[in-house]
């Protein structure tokens, strides 16, 4: 397969003046017609005509009403054209039926619908299937179905046909075409300058009552962009459509938002807490989209942290305003460690803005997403809020309408403050995360901060340049006040120091406050001072991080030289659990302990070798002695935080249940299951039903639960997606791999539903100790099932091979079996671009 460069990039030859489609509908045979107005680029040199197009029935073109032959081979079509505008038309016919790898046009449930991000236009029809091809789309839609929509306002329908308009010009991969049997709930938004905004969510009959939520966080998301971006929306017309059957979460197609049925559907029966909490973040995400990636788009894929990152951001920053803003920025470094981290530690490590790609479905990763962010963050940190939102202004004054780079949002944000960010783009251009290494000293008053920033060498890059680096700095007195507050130090140089004076004792600092910087802090420190943080600190980020410290430190003492359970984590936590002064969501955030997969990389980053069964181990042994201590203060919890209000999935609520339920996976270490089977029995909403039932299988005293669970929801695919993904997940490990296996035999498993699919070969791929069983077969069941779906969908097959990326860390014998699962991958026949890609750079 072909790499694919950023430095080679070249402006289009052509760009397109207006398109008009017209789709004939029919499930194995649609037609599609198109004409397009080209006209050759002025800023290009190249007059070769090339349009992309993939898996196409070429019927006949045209130029200019002429028609011609044009040369075709499997990526595309070139022919022979005027120096001057002209029209081209084409007729293709494609198999939405038989599109299983849900890129371009195809069918869910007997729905058609379409996913076009990053290059599935090129599978609907011949296109400059690129984002810095911008045009204006009319679409006509003919067929039988009841409903059918496309990107913009309606123009005209009659019996068996629709036509839409989309009067902003857009890349292609923000086309979008929905035509089934769907019903809406509707609402209307007025804007602030006075813009009447019909909106949509369309579902499938019987899914109306599982929409009202996702419609109150689309209009509180539309008031929150006018007043803290100033941006309003700029249509009529605001459709959302949730569908079964998709890859990803959602997408922010223009004015036509194309849901996975698991980011919009939401009711109390049916959703968790974090579910609401999710979809209203992800609703807010496509929305926002309209600004920060549709009115101003990438210039081509490399650059696509510039919508994706700053829509993350501008995402969490959303949800900060609604909920809880330590909870959220808690939650966020929890996710991003998990996933960047171990992203930029491993074989995938790749900068947040790359620079060559074989398949670019395979860069929408935690890097670009959830780095991209915080590349954001630590932006609006260095030059200030102020700075942050002038510069914001430019960039939407200075872009609209263009398809930019990151030079450009760069240059918005000098040209705004007059700073010179050439070093800190190197965020944009360097993989690895930097380790922040700290030592200090005390004399006379005056107290020093060294600091030395170092990043270990990643995939094709050895050496790293130091980077500017915004760490949030506090000081706390013995008697533990805050005696220096919040300052940011602007770290730049590989080794830098920081003195504070005029200090009457030595203090306690506060490093790195609300995660100033995405950077792993390396200090050498004692557990008195992490407990005294956890006590003391204001930040709340620093006191939950200084209790993970602890447990950290606890859990790797046990695993590393046998040590007990840590005394002094017990006693902090316990106290902690007690105070009703603390935010009952940022209690149950502390009670969670670092997940098997952060241990496995803290003991590998201390040159240790791992073992999956002893992380788990130790994690159950200090679960279980921490029941003991903390049974009688999780009883009073569990009791004191029973919500006893109408269900509303509101922070409030959400933080009393996540509390109380922490205290029931407590109690069910000591009385065997009775606490959480009758929460089970008594659940009249899918939190505390779910919390029931994880506890009950937790204790092995699940069987019944599991299947009355499954005999009241087997209607709802969500529902029992959560049911197959629970099983695995609280297997124990010998068990995860058999249950996992068990479960595809199920009559309810299906290799075509993604979100069914990675309820239950992503929960295997989730559960370390299982995954990584000594036996092997977590390896094997999981390559085999990677391999079986790869030739229908290979987008979803080469993400989940991600679960392989930290191989390296193992003992020669996992490793020795997972290579031999990743060659078995590799050498079948036919395998995809994308997962050939994939799985080359993680094998290495
Ligand atoms: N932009 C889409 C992601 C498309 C993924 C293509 N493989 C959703 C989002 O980030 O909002
Ligand atoms: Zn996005």
């Amino acid at each position: 397969p072909q790499t694919i460069y950023l430095a080679d990039y070249t402006p289009p030859a052509f760009l397109v003046e207006k398109v008009h489609l017209t789709f004939r509908l029919s499930p194995e045979k649609t037609r599609v017609l198109s004409k397009i107005e080209f006209r050759p680029n002025p800023a290009s040199s190249s007059r070769t005509f090339f349009l992309h197009g993939e898996n196409l029935r070429l019927i006949g073109a045209k130029i200019d009403g002429a028609a011609i032959t044009p040369q075709v081979t499997a990526e595309g079509l070139t022919a022979d054209v005027p120096d001057a505008p002209f029209t081209f038309e084409a007729e293709v016919e494609i198999d939405p039926a038989g599109n299983t790898a849900l890129e371009g046009l195809y069918m869910s449930n007997g729905m058609y619908c379409t996913q076009c991000e990053a290059e599935g236009f090129r599978k609907i029809t011949y296109y400059p299937d690129r984002p810095d091809v911008m045009s204006v789309f009319t679409v006509r839609i003919e067929g039988d179905m009841p409903v059918m929509l496309s990107n913009g306002n309606p123009v005209a329908e009659g019996d068996g046909w629709a036509e839409w308009h989309d009067p902003w010009p857009k890349p292609a991969y923000l086309f979008a075409l929905v035509a089934g049997d769907l019903v809406n709930h509707a609402d209307r938004f007025t804007t602030r300058s006075g813009r009447k905004v019909d909106l949509n969510i369309w579902v499938r009959p019987g899914d109306e009552g599982k929409c009202a939520f996702g419609m109150e966080a689309l209009k509180k998301s539309m008031t929150w962009d006018e007043e803290v971006y100033g941006r309003e929306y700029d249509l009529d017309l605001f459709n959302i459509v949730a569908v079964d059957d998709f890859n990803m979460g959602a997408m922010e197609n223009k004015g036509l938002n194309i849901f996975n049925s698991s980011c919009v559907l939401a009711s109390p029966e049916t959703s968790t807490d974090a579910n609401f909490e999710r979809i209203e973040a992800i609703i807010a995400h496509e929305y926002f989209h309209n600004w920060t990636g549709n009115r101003i788009t990438c210039r081509d894929w490399f650059q696509l942290c510039l919508k994706e990152g700053l829509t993350v951001y501008r995402d969490s920053e959303f949800t900060a305003d609604m909920r809880s803003a330590p909870v959220k920025r808690i939650g966020d470094v929890i996710a991003l460690r998990a996933r960047q981290f171990r992203e930029d530690n491993g074989p995938l490590a790749h900068p947040v803005r790359p620079e060559s790609f074989v398949e670019i479905n395979n860069f929408y990763t935690a890097t670009v997403y959830e780095k991209g962010a915080e590349l954001i963050g630590m932006l609006k940190r260095l030059v200030g809020d102020d700075a942050y939102g002038r510069a914001l202004d430019l960039y939407f004054e200075r872009h609209d309408g263009q398809a930019c780079t990151i030079e450009d949002w760069l240059q918005v944000f000098e040209d705004a403050t007059g700073r010179d960010l050439a070093q800190f783009k190197r965020w944009y251009t360097q993989a690895g995360t930097p380790r922040l290494r700290v030592s200090e000293d005390y004399e006379g008053g005056t107290y020093t901060l060294h600091f030395e920033q170092h990043t270990p060498p990643t995939p094709g890059q050895e050496v790293k340049d130091p980077r500017v680096i915004p760490i949030a700095v506090g000081l706390l007195g013995p008697n533990g006040d805050e005696i220096k507050e919040t300052q940011l130090l602007e770290m730049t140089e590989a080794r830098q120091s920081f003195t504070f004076d005029g200090l009457a004792a030595k203090p306690v600092p506060s490093i790195l406050r609300d995660f100033s910087a995405p950077v792993i802090l390396d200090r050498e420190t004692s557990n008195e001072e992490r407990a005294f943080l956890l006590a003391h600190d204001t930040d709340p980020f620093n006191k939950w991080e200084a209790g993970r410290a602890l447990a950290r430190n606890g859990l790797l003492a046990m695993i590393r030289e046998g040590a007990a359970p840590d005394a002094a984590y017990l006693d902090a936590v316990h106290t902690m659990a007690r105070d009703e002064t603390l935010d009952p969501a940022f209690r149950a955030l502390a009670h969670g302990l670092p997940s098997e997969d952060d241990l496995a990389q803290s003991l590998h980053d201390a040159g240790h070798t791992p073992d999956p069964q002893a992380i788990w181990e130790a994690l159950e042994t200090l679960r279980d002695a921490r029941a003991v201590t903390m049974e009688a203060t999780a009883r009073a919890l569990y009791d004191r935080h029973q919500v006893t209000a109408p269900y509303r999935p509101d922070p409030e609520q959400t933080g009393a249940r996540a509390l109380a339920n922490a205290a029931l996976a407590i109690l069910t270490r000591r009385d065997g299951g009775a606490q959480a089977q009758a929460q089970y029995d008594a659940a009249d909403n899918m939190t505390q039903q779910l919390a029931g039932l994880s506890c009950l299988l937790q204790a092995g005293k699940g069987a019944a639960a599991v299947q009355a669970f499954y005999e009241q929801w087997q209607h709802d695919r969500l529902v029992i997606d959560k049911w197959f993904s629970l099983q695995i997940l609280q297997a124990a490990p010998q068990d995860t791999a058999d249950t996992t296996a068990r479960l595809t035999e199920h009559r309810d498993f299906t290799i075509r539903n993604p979100n069914r699919f990675r309820a239950t070969l992503g929960a295997l791929a989730m559960s370390p100790a299982g995954f990584h069983h000594a036996s092997g077969k977590g390896y094997k069941t999981l390559a085999d099932w990677l391999i079986a779906l790869d030739p229908l969908n290979p987008q979803t097959t080469a993400r989940m091979c991600s679960a392989f990326e930290t191989w390296r860390r193992y003992d020669a014998d996992r490793r020795a079996l997972i290579a031999e699962q990743l060659d078995r991958i590799l050498a079948s026949p036919n395998l995809s671009r994308d997962t050939t890609e994939m799985v080359s750079r993680i094998r290495g």
